[in-house]
């Protein structure tokens, strides 16, 4: 699923892709799944610069994986949780 398809999913249920602001918030949205997951944050605006999908407030909470963000091949936006690189 994209994000576009995440997006439009929670939207058609009257909900919003999550936007976990502490560990808690993180881990239950973790836990759902043992795959990856959008969360509602990107850097689309600016470079570098992480915020909420939903209001545009700069991103207050992150749990990076090692070696992220690094804006994959130039162009990686948009974060998941659960992503697990193969190495
Ligand atoms: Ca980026």
């Amino acid at each position: 699923m994209t994000y576009v398809q995440a997006e439009a999913y929670c939207f058609h249920g009257n909900a919003k892709v999550a936007e976990p602001k502490n560990h808690a918030q993180n881990n239950a949205v973790s836990n759902l799944s043992n795959e990856p997951l959008w969360i509602g944050v990107n850097d689309i605006g600016h470079e570098g610069y992480f915020t909420y999908a939903s209001n545009g407030a700069k991103m207050t909470y992150a749990n990076w994986g090692l070696g992220q963000p690094d804006n994959f091949e130039g162009n990686q936006d948009r974060v998941c949780v659960n992503w697990v690189r193969e190495l």
